[in-house]
């Protein structure tokens, strides 16, 4: 890093389909972190403790109505009003994993018919990613663990067109992880990639913007 500067923390984030395993392994992760020395905080979108995330876990749950458009906003204005923090943890040295992300935001509005560069628009300008871990499962074998529940989104057939519109915004930033396998497996996979970044972003890699 430069002369003085800290080395920054690493901005990692987890996708995929709903019951991937994004939370079990985001914790998982989390553990392994702490216990090989980085300072690490566990993030999740949607924050549902904001005044923002209380809206939309009123969506989510079907207590309420809202235009796709708007919820789609609301998703987004939820990341913004956490980017100031995210920036500062990061420049002060904490990795940050983040259950969900823009990439979410994306792929769940356009599943639902609206354009994708609409959807991309007011993601621009937050942080980009050092990482993206896309946890690869088929909407099927999702579905199998547990079953869904009660909120919106939960059915296979709306599933699969979130996994297409996720196909279409995978960059160099994406590691593909076969989220079929046993969860130590997928544990050990993570590591790796996750610990090389963590390096990489000490030695001094750059933050980036979305979507650039
Ligand atoms: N959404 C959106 O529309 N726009 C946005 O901008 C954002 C989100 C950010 C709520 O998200 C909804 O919001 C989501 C997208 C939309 N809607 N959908 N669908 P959420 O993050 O709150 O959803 P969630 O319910 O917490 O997470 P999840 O995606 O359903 O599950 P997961 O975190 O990927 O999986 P998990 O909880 O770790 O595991 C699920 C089960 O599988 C559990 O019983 C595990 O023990 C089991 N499991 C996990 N790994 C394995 C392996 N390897 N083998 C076998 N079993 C396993
Ligand atoms: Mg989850």
């Amino acid at each position: 890093s430069e002369a003085g500067a800290k080395p920054r923390g690493a901005l990692i984030v987890v996708e995929g389909l709903d019951r991937s395993g994004k939370s079990t392994q985001c914790a998982k992760l989390r553990s392994f972190l702490e216990s090989s020395g980085h300072p690490t905080e566990l993030w999740r979108f949607p924050d549902r403790e904001t005044s923002v995330g209380q809206m939309i876990s009123a969506y989510l749950s079907n207590k309420s109505q809202l235009d796709d458009r708007t919820i789609h906003l609301l998703f987004s204005a939820n990341r913004w009003e956490k980017r100031s923090l995210m920036e500062e943890k990061l420049k002060g040295g904490t990795t940050l994993i983040v259950d969900r992300y823009s990439y979410s935001g994306v792929a769940f509005s356009s599943a639902k018919g609206l354009g994708i560069e609409w959807c991309k628009a007011p993601e621009v300008g937050l942080l980009a990613p050092d990482s993206v871990l896309y946890l690869d499962i088929s909407p099927e074998r999702a579905a199998e663990r547990g079953g869904y529940g009660d909120e919106r989104y939960e059915r296979v057939d709306f599933q699969k067109k979130v996994s297409e519109f996720y196909q279409t915004l995978r960059d160099s930033s994406w590691k593909i992880i076969d989220a079929g396998d046993s969860m130590e497996e997928v544990e050990k996979k993570i590591q790796q990639v996750v610990l090389d970044k963590v390096k990489e972003c000490a030695l001094g890699k750059s933050l980036s913007l979305l979507w650039s």
